[in-house]
């Protein structure tokens, strides 16, 4: 396939309610979106980058650079075999992991509606339907957040992630587990804690915890592996796997006992199934992690979901929790079980709301062969 143009365009979107992890507040997202044209068809991608560099060291100001200068020009009107061809591509640029997933992702879905399979399969999923878990920012106070975990509870997901820092955790999970003794909870510390807090994190292996999620440093293994062995409870790593080596490696130091897999944190498609088949390899479960996805996002997470060891519920949930509206058809939604139901029709199983995007564009480029 050649691509002939490729437009990128910066959208904002107000979240529908802000979101507070350990590292700060946001109430919209700055979202950079890839369209390709090519083969008469149209593909879209999604920069998963943030607003600012709080997250990994991208930002949607970077992502934007670096497509429009180095990504872009390597891709149009060159001959590519399909989306699992693009890292050679981008080789050279070193980094920029989610600014290149949001090209490579386009292209894999390109290449599912010229072969006219859906994207989940062509990804080699083998899922119908996909089990969801939320994950809940911090609140204004402990009684909205218990009245939040109610609310998804009654819609039916299956798995309740609490975003945790200092003076939010012990009580916060002590006063949920006491009210709810049985249900599947995590938490999530986006790298707050340091070794000082061992012990405290230790203390919270009473709770049965499914999973502490990256509670040290965003580019550790090693001293996660030193917490993993003081405590029972499973630590899960985010931040810290880049790559399918990082994966090898936390996994032979036992870093970790799960791995949260975002396509965008991992470079694309390709290295998100190496990840996957590395940790389904070793025993390993993953599950698919979110960072406040519009639609387009949300279907490439939907699709890499779909995959076999995708055995947790994920952070992918409906598009009725982050946005008023959203800019694919038909929206993302969950059953009552708290299920995705996999989409069987070619592509990524949903149309892109063009003009939608057109009313929430602020920024352009195009890049053409
Ligand atoms: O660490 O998983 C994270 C959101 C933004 C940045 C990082 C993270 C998150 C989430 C929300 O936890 C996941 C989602 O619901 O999209
Ligand atoms: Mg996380």
């Amino acid at each position: 396939l050649k691509i002939d143009r490729i437009h990128l365009r910066e959208i904002n979107m107000p979240l529908a309610h802000p979101f507070e992890t350990s590292f700060g507040l946001t109430t919209a997202r700055r979202i950079m979106l890839v369209e390709i044209e090519a083969e008469g068809l149209t593909a879209w991608g999604e920069c998963v980058a943030g607003e600012h560099p709080y997250f990994s060291d991208e930002m949607i100001d970077t992502a934007w650079l670096i497509a429009e200068t180095e990504l872009a020009p390597r891709l149009v009107g060159v001959e590519i075999e399909g989306g699992g061809s693009v890292p050679k591509l981008l080789e050279q640029v070193r980094g920029h992991r989610m600014a290149k997933a949001a090209f490579e992702n386009a292209v894999w879905d390109l290449e599912a509606q010229m072969e006219d399979v859906p994207l989940g399969k062509l990804l080699g999923g083998t899922r119908e339907i996909i089990p969801c878990g939320v994950s809940i920012g911090i609140q204004p106070t402990p009684e909205k957040l218990m009245e939040k975990i109610e609310t998804e509870l009654e819609a039916g997901y299956q798995r309740i992630k609490l975003k945790c820092k200092p003076g939010w955790d012990v009580s916060i999970f002590d006063m949920v587990r006491k009210r709810w003794p049985d249900i599947l909870l995590s938490c999530d510390a986006n790298s707050v804690y340091r070794l000082k807090d061992i012990d405290a994190i230790a203390a919270w292996d009473q709770f049965k915890l499914l999973m502490i999620e990256q509670p040290l440093w965003y580019d550790d293994f090693y001293f996660h592996s030193m917490l993993q062995k003081r405590i029972e409870t499973a630590i899960c790593l985010d931040e810290s796997i880049r790559n399918r080596r990082d994966a090898l490696a936390a996994i032979d130091m036992e870093s970790c006992r799960i791995i949260n897999i975002k396509v965008g944190r991992v470079g694309g498609f390709t290295e998100a199934i190496a990840v996957h088949n590395a940790a389904q390899e070793r025993g390993i479960p993953v599950w698919c992690g979110g960072m406040l996805e519009t639609g387009i996002g949300r279907a490439a997470n939907v699709a890499l979901s779909s995959l076999p060891n995708f055995s947790l519920p994920g952070d992918v949930s409906a598009s009725k929790r982050y946005w008023a509206e959203d800019i694919i058809e038909p929206e993302v939604t969950v059953s009552k079980q708290g299920e995705i139901v996999v989409p069987t029709t070619a592509g990524s199983g949903f149309t892109v709301r063009t003009d939608r995007i057109e009313k929430l564009t602020v920024r352009r480029a195009t890049i053409s062969a």
